[in-house]
């Protein structure tokens, strides 16, 4: 067939709706996709298209591109990155739900960032704890970023970190996560509404759209994870091998748990204040563990 495809992507799904956008018009067409197409692929968010224009308001759809992964929650197909949005003051930083929403993405393959939201509102002690947070994460190998989605301080920095990627919010209630979408896009969302419930597990079938913003890039307007235990997910044995940090050390044994094993690397790396106590206790927590020497080792 001689003719010129042309690339889109899908933004918008919801119902039998198929929003298509096409980056060199920025305009978003009405998909159709045609009958192999439909034979073959279910249509989500995320994937990349390719057709012809049909008229100014429909786009034809030859070709679904393989994905390189899809989401399940929200459904989302070629998830680059999950931003997971914490605050440390308003409300209260939880590491240890920080730590099974890292856990549970890198199990499922998805790169990650972490973004503090609301630095505005720090106090001195909420400053110093940012400090100390930021240290530990990103000692232990992850990408943190600081921002105010009311002030906009850090908001051309995240922008320009995510450019060219399609994006997921994560993280809990509170923290500012639809503000940063509307800081980000500079839309101003109904949205905000339909996540809340989408959260609560109603609206199960409410569609989600990916809004563009900066240079090919794009962002869910439906969060990932509030919260999550990892053991929902991950092997008790497994969960070790979400600890970037963790991986770094060889111990004796390959399969050493970094308990009470002999030759545990770990456990050394700890003393020596490499990893961080609570990392390691987050670590404990979540496969439902404890040892005796913790107290000696992390006071
Ligand atoms: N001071 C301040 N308040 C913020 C910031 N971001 C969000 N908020 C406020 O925090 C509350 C929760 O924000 P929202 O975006 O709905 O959080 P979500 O539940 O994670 O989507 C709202 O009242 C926002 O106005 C910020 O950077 N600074
Ligand atoms: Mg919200
Ligand atoms: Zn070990």
């Amino acid at each position: 067939m001689a003719r010129n495809l042309i690339e889109g992507i899908v933004i918008e799904r919801s119902g039998q709706k198929i929003g298509v956008y096409i980056p060199q018009e920025g305009k978003t067409y009405r998909g159709i996709p045609l009958g192999k197409v439909r034979k073959k692929n279910k249509i989500y968010a995320g994937d990349y298209v390719k057709g012809r224009i049909v008229d100014a308001n429909t786009f034809a759809i030859e070709e679904v591109k393989e994905r390189k992964n899809l989401l399940v929650r929200p459904p989302v197909a070629n998830v680059d990155r999950v931003v997971i949005v914490q605050t440390i003051q308003h409300p209260p930083f939880q590491n240890f739900l920080l730590d099974n929403l890292l856990v549970v993405y890198d199990y499922l393959g998805l790169d990650t960032v972490i973004v503090f939201n609301k630095i505005d509102l720090l106090d001195e002690e909420g400053k110093k704890e940012l400090q100390y947070w930021e240290k530990v994460y990103k000692d232990a190998g992850y990408d943190v970023l600081k921002v105010s989605a009311h002030t906009g301080e850090g908001i051309e920095a995240l922008k320009d970190y995510l450019k060219g990627q399609i994006c997921i919010l994560a993280g809990p209630s509170g923290v500012g996560k639809s503000s940063i979408l509307s800081a980000l896009t500079g839309l101003q969302l109904r949205t905000g509404e339909v996540s809340e419930k989408t959260e609560r597990g109603r609206h199960t079938t409410t569609g989600v759209q990916l809004i563009p913003f900066g240079e090919g890039s794009f962002i869910g307007d439906t969060p990932g994870f509030s919260k999550v235990e990892a053991l929902q997910f991950i092997p008790k044995e497994e969960v070790r091998l979400h600890f970037p940090e963790f991986l770094r050390y060889k111990c004796k044994f390959s399969n050493c748990m970094h308990l009470n094993e002999e030759g545990c690397e770990v456990k050394e790396a700890l003393k020596r204040g490499e990893i961080s106590c609570d990392r390691y206790k987050s670590y404990l927590k979540m496969i439902k563990e404890y040892v005796e020497w913790l107290k000696e080792v992390c006071n």
